[in-house]
């Protein structure tokens, strides 16, 4: 297994509900290290830059307002597979499929106000990190 970076967003429902410490430790109990971290509110046009991947989606619209509906905390997570492990703490995009315990399950409210982002592969995650991220913004712990 190899030490990965990843993108990962603390989303706005999550942010309102003052859970960013919650989600934050799970990470951090898992073996993953925050190597960078900032608060922003994306306009919905940045919003939809960041999802371009899904511009053809029914739902893409409605996602872009959610995602510039308040303020996100975007991270670089650190760690052995972190890509994956992310993914897996994480749990499933609809948080009424995704396993007990996951960071969905205890607090998305809905398919589309799910808490969290996380990317889905290595390649994605170096453009998603470079998306919020300049490389002197990057504080490894390697
Ligand atoms: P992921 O976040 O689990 O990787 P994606 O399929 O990449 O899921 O979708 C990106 C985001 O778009 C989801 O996290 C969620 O906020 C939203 N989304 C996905 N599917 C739907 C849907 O069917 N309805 C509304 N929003 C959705
Ligand atoms: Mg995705």
């Amino acid at each position: 297994m190899a030490i990965q970076r990843t993108l990962s967003i603390i989303k706005p429902d999550a942010v309102a509900k003052n859970v960013i410490g919650d989600i934050i430790r799970r990470f951090e109990e898992n073996g993953l290290s925050v190597i960078a971290a900032r608060m922003l509110h994306l306009s919905a046009e940045e919003a939809g830059r960041f999802y371009a991947v899904h511009k053809e989606r029914p739902f893409y619209k409605d996602l872009c307002a959610y995602m510039s509906s308040g303020p996100i905390l975007a991270m670089v997570l650190e760690g052995q597979n972190a890509v994956a492990l992310n993914r897996q703490l994480m749990g499933a995009t609809n948080p009424k499929e995704a396993e007990a315990g996951t960071i969905r399950a205890d607090h998305a409210e809905s398919i589309e106000a799910n808490s969290v982002h996380g990317s889905d592969s290595v390649e994605n995650a170096a453009t998603e990190v470079a998306f919020f991220f300049g490389d002197i913004e990057l504080h490894s712990r390697r």
